[in-house]
């Protein structure tokens, strides 16, 4: 599918309270068009429920219910039940939450929902942090990143949250970027094509946070996928099948680039690169990287997931 044949309305307005290059607005607007009007969205405590705007102004078509931080899937789930209580089984109910909200606040309340077969669709846009608080880190922030709580760079890695979602064996996951509007689009529309708990997670560039000019988020999400940082897949009956340039690279016949070529353009990596390059760190980042694709080859060779 080409861009230009993506649905011409627009169900995200002008006007919303994002920064510009906002991964998540981005993403919205693309996800949108796959949605639809008949689309209820639940926001958590996040940049997201704050670009819709200021009651009772809104930028977006559809209804959005805000709820509290650790409770958007249970927020969700009492939306379905409402809703089938009303014959309305028709009716995307789609979570749209950080990765704070995601990863460490809302995690009870997001494997609750799809263990007991919810059916909705839960978008996780991972900015790798905490950014509508200031920059705090998260379990999703990636190992040597600067955040405002992780000065001299993340300790720890990052929480593999896909391979949990997997392990819940929900009907549908997949991975995206805002920098591939006709693949969230497609993986949106098979999202709402089948019946229960499905979770889409996207990678999300943001400029403030990640500390790199705003109009670079989508070369940015590119070079994501370029490097290997973010592997583009879907996972269905228990299977992964890794899309555009992330299933050449799984399949070796792409190399990705260095890692550092994605690192180096975000500040909040400045400190491995200056005053003096930090060996140690950098090729631990690149060795866990290799691993994590290793992994996936041979789950893909094995049938697992
Ligand atoms: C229980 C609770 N704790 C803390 C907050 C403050 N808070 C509001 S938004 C937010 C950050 C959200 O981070 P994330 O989910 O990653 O989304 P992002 O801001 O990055 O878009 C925090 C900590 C809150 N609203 N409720
Ligand atoms: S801080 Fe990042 S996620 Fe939040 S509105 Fe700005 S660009 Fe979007």
């Amino acid at each position: 599918m080409a861009i230009k044949n993506l649905p011409a309305e627009e169900l995200l307005r002008p006007g919303g309270g994002g920064c510009p290059g906002c991964p998540s607005t981005i993403s919205m607007r693309v996800a949108l068009k796959a949605l639809g009007k008949n689309t209820i969205f639940v926001m958590p405590a996040a940049c997201a429920v704050v670009c819709v705007g200021g009651y009772p102004k809104s930028s977006f078509d559809v209804s959005v219910m805000s709820v509290l931080f650790e409770a958007a899937a249970a927020g969700a789930s009492g939306l379905v039940a409402g809703l089938k209580r009303q014959g309305k089984t028709d009716t995307n109910v789609v979570v749209w939450a950080g990765d704070g909200g995601t990863y460490d606040i809302g995690l009870q309340s997001l494997s609750g929902a799809v263990e007991r077969g919810t059916d909705f669709i839960y978008v996780c846009y991972n900015n790798e942090m905490y950014s509508n608080t200031g920059i705090q880190r998260s379990s999703a922030t990636p190992y040597g990143a600067w955040t405002t709580t992780t000065w001299t760079g993340k300790a720890e890695g990052k929480k593999d949250l896909p391979a949990i979602m997997r392990a819940h064996g929900l009907p549908y996951m997949a991975t995206a970027s805002p920098s591939y509007p006709e693949d969230l689009y497609q993986k949106v529309r098979k999202a709402m094509s089948i019946r229960g708990p499905k979770y889409i997670e996207i990678l999300a560039p943001c400029p403030p946070g990640w500390r790199f000019p705003m109009d670079k988020t989508l070369e940015m999400g590119r070079l994501a996928v370029d490097t290997g940082a973010l592997a583009l897949y879907e996972y269905e009956n228990e299977q992964l099948h890794f899309n555009l340039k992330s299933k050449s690279i799984l399949e070796g016949k792409t190399q990705p680039k260095p890692i550092e070529e994605y690192l180096k353009l975000q500040g909040r990596f400045g400190h491995l690169f200056k005053p003096e390059r930090n060996e140690q760190a950098l090729s631990r980042i690149q060795a866990d990287l290799d691993r994590s694709w290793a992994k996936f080859r041979k789950q893909v060779e094995c049938g697992l997931a």
